[in-house]
């Protein structure tokens, strides 16, 4: 295996001067938010991992099993793959699944691994390099940033096979899912493929455990973006005047994710310049997960420029794989 990393310009720190600006922007909005992007700090990262193996979070475990029972069908039906993009790395352990149980394969087989979190590129270039004959290359930068940089890069023979899993996807509203699966089309050419992992809708009471566990992982992580804000930018949030709520809109078919002040209260925000007055139960909302029918996940593909290869469902977790090709 060998590993490498982009060139330093494609490096893309988020600014302090960045998250600023957000905060200040998105926090002042009506209803008041924050984008979930910025959920994940190193802690707010070790958090996620935690979430992921919590027994009511399902979506990871299930995403596993079924890349390990189709990954086969996967190289199958969209042969001659000789390069696989990766959005997201996550610890690599899912890609490695796929990449395993889809053999025989071409080789060499270059993985390029797209993510901010150079952690977590370290730690999914460790997993993959169990794999033999697979050279690994690191972009440091945003989902877009990478694509555009492969977009850009001279093709090798064979196909290109772009993977989204985790249901990353049900963090974007439809407008931004529409925006970023036709990226992902732009970074692609004809009869290359893109395997998108999404969750499905499920009973509520499901949904509620899973978003809002008894351990209290979830509302960690969440209230997590407060001890950020506190400490990135000299936030005085108090952290006991905030609980974590999550709740399922049907209408729009997504979990919501918000923190509410449990008392009236003043948060000043210094490298934002922002003084808030929060009500009791005015909520910050801090992150948006989509629930989806199987048939809407291929008709926003298709949309997108794709058409469907194949989608496998899991009917008991409730979680869809779906192989779409570039049209
Ligand atoms: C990363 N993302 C797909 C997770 C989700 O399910 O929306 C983040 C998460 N939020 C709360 N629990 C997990």
């Amino acid at each position: 295996m060998s590993v490498h990393g982009a060139s330093n310009a494609l490096v893309r720190a988020e600014t302090a001067k960045e998250f600023a600006a957000d905060v200040q922007y998105y926090l002042t909005l009506n209803p008041r938010q924050l984008p979930s992007r910025y959920l994940y700090d190193a802690l707010g990262s070790a958090l996620f991992d935690a979430i992921c193996r919590l027994p009511w979070y399902g979506i990871t475990r299930t995403e596993a099993r079924m890349l390990e029972a189709h990954g086969r069908e996967v190289f199958d039906r969209l042969d001659r793959v000789s390069t696989i993009v990766e959005l997201g790395s996550g610890d690599g352990s899912k890609l490695r699944l796929l990449v395993q149980s889809g053999a025989p394969r071409t080789r060499p087989l270059t993985i390029h691994l797209v993510d901010v979190s150079s952690a977590a590129l370290t730690s999914s270039a460790r997993t993959l390099s169990e794999l033999d004959d697979v050279a690994i290359v690191l972009h440091e930068t945003t989902y877009e940033a990478g694509l555009d940089d492969l977009g850009a890069q001279p093709r090798p023979a064979g196909r290109r096979l772009a993977v989204f899993l985790g249901s990353n996807i049900g963090n974007f509203d439809a407008p931004g899912a529409d925006e970023f699966l036709r990226a992902i089309r732009r970074g692609l050419a004809l009869g290359d493929g893109l395997l998108l992992g999404a969750d499905l809708v499920k009973p509520e009471d499901v949904l509620q455990l899973a978003y809002d566990d008894p351990l209290g992982v979830t509302a960690a992580f969440n209230r997590n973006l407060l001890v950020r804000i506190n400490r990135e930018l000299g936030g005085d949030f108090d952290l006991e005047a905030f609980e974590h709520r999550a709740i399922w809109n049907a209408a729009a078919s997504r979990v919501e994710m918000h923190l509410a002040a449990k008392r009236a209260q003043r948060v000043r925000i210094r490298a934002a310049e922002l003084d808030v007055q929060f009500e009791t139960g005015e909520r910050i909302w801090t992150e948006s997960s989509y629930k989806y029918e199987p048939g809407q996940i291929v008709a926003m593909l298709e949309s997108a420029g794709f058409q469907c290869a194949a989608q496998w469902i899991d009917d008991v977790d409730r979680f869809a794989l779906t192989l779409v090709q570039a049209k």
